[in-house]
């Protein structure tokens, strides 16, 4: 067994072991290199995302339809004039793009985007790749796979499916239903064209209908889980053609299939429409809704995680009573060290090592660098405090003790949870 450990060396052994175990990012909008054009990645996408776009829009007077029709280099040198050089770049997604550059070696004192668009404008995204999930310690990434997406539903049909793609397993797939579970008036028809024999009724055919597209793309995606965004007043049980599609579809299938259904609860969608991705906000859900799938689907598997602050406490509190949720990461508006801190801190004193403490959320290839470095930052900080703590009652522990514990919460609970049958 490795070392003893004590709180003269515990800040060493802690800070490698978070760093050295390579994580499993359970949630990702990223896509296997073999995708194309969809996996996003270079200095212009990191500085043009969506949380930077907000930002930038309080500064600016121009016009959103005239920032869109802005060319991707117009879009980043307005971020970059805005919030990096006429204002300190001290936000969340500000600094993880100078943490980023510095991390591939890149001149981040030269403030000089130039030469940061001419060093990614010589790289290739194949040997990219290697060396993001090298830099940032991944073992894989799990995607967000949307089949009602044309681009998406070709690739998977003509490419995957027929085997010409040879997949990368270092980008899992997720089944992502927003458009049957949010929008089953422009679900059904879609379907009916695939020719699944569904109506708007959702009658016993169509039911069954839907479980088939369910198995047939869980078949072709072999996917970890099935996920949806769901809006901060989601409600169950409630008499809704969403309700049926959960309780009729999506609950027996993952029980047949054991794979789990991820709900990611609390967005107020597109608040401010005019600011696209970007316009989203953020709502308070009730918790009764999930207690209510986890105390009535018991052998069902549920992964969550919920947008708001308040109701990642209720949920870490609901995960003590029911061993069929496994909470996971520090969703969008929780990503900053500040509420990862707290978030962290709180599910360690109140779930052990039994959750997945964070995802990246990553977008954006290069994002992956940053977001698990600040994370890995706050993670250490908080774990040396919670061992320092079992060290001062006299508590022993070695270094083979902290690897285990930290190879769960850094994704491995996530395998275990997937292999039980509970
Ligand atoms: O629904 C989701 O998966 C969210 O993460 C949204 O994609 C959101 O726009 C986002 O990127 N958050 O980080
Ligand atoms: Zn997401």
């Amino acid at each position: 067994m490795a070392g003893a450990v004590n709180r003269e060396n515990l800040d060493r052994i802690v800070g490698e072991i978070v760093q050295n175990t390579p994580v499993t990012d359970i949630h990702t909008h990223l896509y296997d290199p073999a995708f194309g054009d969809i996996l996003l990645w270079g200095v212009d996408e990191l500085i043009t995302y969506h949380y930077l776009i907000a930002e930038t829009m309080r500064w600016v007077d121009l016009p959103y339809e005239e920032y869109w029709r802005l060319s991707k280099v117009e879009q980043a040198n307005l971020v970059w004039q805005t919030l990096f050089l006429d204002n300190s770049p001290y936000s969340e997604a500000c600094r993880g793009v100078l943490t980023t550059l510095k991390a591939l070696g890149l001149d981040v004192a030269s403030r000089d985007l130039k030469a940061y668009r001419k060093y990614f404008g010589i790289r290739q995204v194949a040997e990219y790749v290697d060396q993001v999930f090298q830099i940032a310690n991944l073992e894989c990434v799990v995607m967000t796979n949307d089949p009602f997406d044309p681009v998406e539903r070709r690739i998977w049909l003509d490419e995957v499916r027929t085997g010409k793609m040879e997949r990368d397993q270092r980008f899992q797939a997720a089944l992502r239903l927003d458009v049957l579970l949010n929008n089953w008036d422009t679900a059904w028809p879609q379907l009916k064209e695939w020719g699944f024999s569904v109506t708007a009724k959702l009658n016993e055919d169509t039911i069954q209908e839907v479980q088939r597209f369910l198995r047939e793309w869980l078949e072709i995606m072999e996917p970890v889980y099935m996920a949806v965004s769901l809006p901060y007043d989601f409600q169950l049980p409630e008499t809704s053609a969403r309700a049926t599609l959960i309780e009729k579809c999506i609950i027996p299938i993952s029980r047949e299939t054991g794979i789990p259904f991820a709900p990611m609860v609390g967005v107020r969608r597109r608040i401010n429409p005019d600011l696209k991705d970007a316009g989203d906000g953020v709502g308070k859900m009730d918790i009764a809704s999930i207690e209510y799938l986890c105390a009535s689907f018991p052998e069902n598997k549920f992964l969550v995680t919920l947008l708001s602050r308040e109701n990642q406490h209720e949920l870490a509190v609901l995960a003590r009573k029911f061993r069929n949720l496994l909470p996971f990461g520090c969703w969008w508006f929780l990503n900053n060290p500040s509420l990862i801190e707290e978030i962290t801190r709180m599910r360690l004193e109140l779930l052990g090592t039994s959750t997945i403490l964070q995802h990246s959320d990553a977008r954006v290839l290069d994002q992956l660098i940053y977001k698990w470095d600040h994370s890995r930052q706050v993670i250490t900080g908080t774990l040396v405090e919670k061992y320092a703590d079992l060290l001062a009652t006299g508590w022993i522990l070695t270094e083979d003790e902290i690897k285990r514990d930290v190879e769960k919460l850094m994704g491995g609970n996530l395998w275990t949870f997937l292999e039980r049958s509970i």
